[in-house]
């Protein structure tokens, strides 16, 4: 990963780096929605298929010491931030081998070495958490940044507002990183979200852009802005990105929709044709020097990696029960 910001584009190693991640996410939640579907894993998953350009493009700028917090479709941020993949399938798998000795599962997948404060079941609690770690990264006077990353449904909760006005007054090093995957749940964006949501940003003063959330390059370009911008003292940016979720809310959904339909598979189809990995390898392949050749092997790489997960999380012990008492507050 990089922490330049002050590129026009990003390099053929970035491009080709943010291809594999991009990749690495789509194939462990194709994974991990199978093997739902096949009766493998102990919870359903909430899939990040679809958005992968968001978090990959944002968390290119980030390191280690930069701190993300995320929602409930956290594997992708979990992965674009650079967290292990063979850790968070064994997290999912409820094993002690688990980034989080398999306490966590699916919806808490952290690690504070990487600067990952975790997926999280609240809706907008995430942003709250963010806030505290960009108030803790201004006092510490390092140049490091802090991401909230959220749907356009958490937007709507007040915590979001308290955010704003902290951030803002404070100057904080903080960016919001809004996915709007036009649903919450099952109920359009439209239904239940009045206005336009940068909007509730530029009410503060913090500088504001909707971009296109499938295209890499859009989300590379705005986050490099927004990290120059927390980098160097000058405070939050609000990034709303438009995308969508291909796959269900979450993989139990038909269990208790009972086939209902909320979305037509028109619709998903096109945004299927604005596939943000395709789009990223078809710009790729446009390049001079970059083969199609060069684009298998990094797909053959990603599967063997994944098949790694998978068999690392199912040879791993379950955690002993006494573990149950511990890491515990009281
Ligand atoms: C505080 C809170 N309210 C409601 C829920 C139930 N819930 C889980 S996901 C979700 C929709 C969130 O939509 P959005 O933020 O747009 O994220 P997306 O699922 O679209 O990625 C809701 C309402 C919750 N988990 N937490």
């Amino acid at each position: 990963m990089n922490v330049s910001t002050d590129q026009l584009a990003p390099t053929l190693a970035q491009r080709l780096s943010m291809v594999e991640r991009m990749l690495l996410i789509r194939r462990v939640e194709e994974r991990l929605g199978a093997d739902f579907k096949a009766g493998k894993l102990i919870a359903g998953v909430h899939l990040y298929s679809g958005q992968e350009a968001v978090g990959v493009g944002v968390c290119e700028h980030l390191d280690d010491n930069d701190w993300i917090a995320s929602n409930h479709r956290g594997h992708g941020h979990f992965l674009a931030k650079g967290g292990e993949v063979r850790a968070m399938m064994a997290e999912i798998h409820a094993k002690a081998t688990g980034v989080c000795k398999g306490m966590g599962g699916t919806m808490h997948v952290a690690d504070l070495g990487k600067g990952i404060l975790g997926a999280n079941g609240i809706v907008g609690g995430g942003i709250s958490l963010i806030c505290g770690a960009a108030y803790s990264q201004m006092l510490q006077g390092q140049g490091q940044v802090a991401v909230a990353f959220f749907g356009d449904g958490a937007s709507t909760q007040g915590v979001m507002s308290e955010a704003l006005n902290l951030s803002a007054l404070w100057k904080l090093p903080m960016i919001f990183v809004c996915e709007n995957n036009l649903f919450s749940e099952f109920s359009r964006s439209d239904t239940v979200v009045a206005g336009r949501i940068m909007d509730r940003a530029l009410a503060y003063g913090v500088p504001a852009v909707q971009i296109d959330g499938n295209d890499i390059d859009a989300v590379w370009r705005a986050a490099g802005q927004a990290v120059r911008r927390a980098r160097t003292g000058e405070g939050p940016s609000f990034i709303e990105a438009f995308t969508y979720r291909m796959a269900g809310h979450v993989e139990a959904e038909t269990g208790f929709l009972q086939g209902a339909q909320y979305r037509s598979s028109e619709e998903v189809q096109a945004w299927a044709a604005r596939d943000p990995i395709e789009r990223a390898c078809a710009r790729l392949l446009q390049m001079p020097l970059v083969t199609q050749a060069q684009l298998s092997e990094i797909e053959a790489r990603v599967a063997a990696q994944v098949e790694d997960a998978v068999q690392f999380a199912h040879n791993s012990p379950l955690p002993p029960p006494e573990q149950a008492l511990q890491f515990m507050f009281a």
